[in-house]
């Protein structure tokens, strides 16, 4: 059986004259059966027109044909929450797991590799909370996420103001249509996908909806952790890190993967 992949992306113009630019507003995407289609393409038209950061200019949907040979299908990553009482708390929280996840995949890429630790990422290691805190900061104007080499200490995106957009995902036996975005079921989907790319090691998202405050870091190691407060209510700057290391995957093979292996997930 064939499926479907449909994805939408709606935009604003905003400034004027030379300040004049598309300001991302809303996107989705399915991978759904024929015969959800239409109801699938209606819902997320009406999903793009109703959303939070303003009223679209632009709508553009693009539907093509999958076949069900070319789909990975992967289960979901397991699921826990950590609940705190500030933003603030929740970010040092979110970090804390982060740190130590980016530390024990170097002891085991110590132990396999029989080499040390390169300096870049040991000083990424000691100055972690500020050096991520900044990382964040420049992921907020980006549409897609921040690929960082934890490695190298450098940024791997070969379009920096966009970033990569991990895409051609959806829950499996999904049959949902609705035009309101389910932040976790989403989420779910996109850092099942992201924690089995080459060369991943971990992923720390906030959203940039004003009104969603729930962030949540993941990995293979960690699971999908939910944060429930990462930011204060109205604070539309939101953001994804990838954090990759390149001692056990190139660029271009995690990147392809993100972008065009067609991924199903058992939620
Ligand atoms: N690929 C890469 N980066 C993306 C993608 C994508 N497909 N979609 C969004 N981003 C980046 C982009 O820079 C956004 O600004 C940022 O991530 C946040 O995206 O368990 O809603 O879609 O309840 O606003 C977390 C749910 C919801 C937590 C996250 O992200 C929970 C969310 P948003
Ligand atoms: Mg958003």
């Amino acid at each position: 059986m064939n499926y479907y992949s449909l994805k939408m992306r709606a935009s604003q113009h905003m400034g004027e004259g030379v300040n004049q630019h598309e300001q991302h507003i809303s996107g989705a995407e399915r991978i759904v059966k024929r015969e959800m289609v239409e109801d699938v393409c209606r819902a997320m038209v009406h999903r793009a027109m109703s959303h939070s950061k303003g009223d679209p200019d632009f709508i553009n949907v693009k539907i093509e044909k999958v076949l069900e040979k070319d789909i990975q299908i992967l289960k979901a990553l397991p699921v826990t929450r950590v609940d705190v009482e500030t933003a603030e708390e929740g970010l040092k929280k979110a970090f804390g797991l982060l740190r130590d996840d980016v530390a024990c995949n170097d002891r085991l890429e110590n132990a396999m590799e029989n080499a040390a630790t390169p300096s870049e990422l040991a000083g990424f290691l000691k100055d972690f909370e500020t050096s991520l805190s900044k990382l964040l900061k420049e992921t907020f104007p980006m549409r897609g996420a921040m690929l960082y080499d934890i490695a190298t200490g450098k940024r791997l995106e070969p379009d920096k103001e966009r970033g990569v957009r991990a895409t051609y995902m959806d829950a499996l036996h999904s049959s949902e249509v609705d035009g309101k975005k389910n932040h976790f079921n989403e989420a779910i989907v996109l850092a099942t996908k992201v924690a089995n790319a080459p060369g991943m090691v971990a992923e720390f998202c906030m959203s940039d909806d004003p009104n969603y405050v729930t962030g949540y870091v993941a990995s293979k190691r960690l699971g999908y952790v939910r944060i429930m407060k990462m930011k204060e209510m109205n604070d539309e700057n939101g953001g994804r890190i990838f954090l990759f290391d390149s001692r056990k995957a190139s660029a271009e093979e995690c990147i392809q993967f993100l972008q065009k292996t067609k991924v199903l997930v058992e939620v």
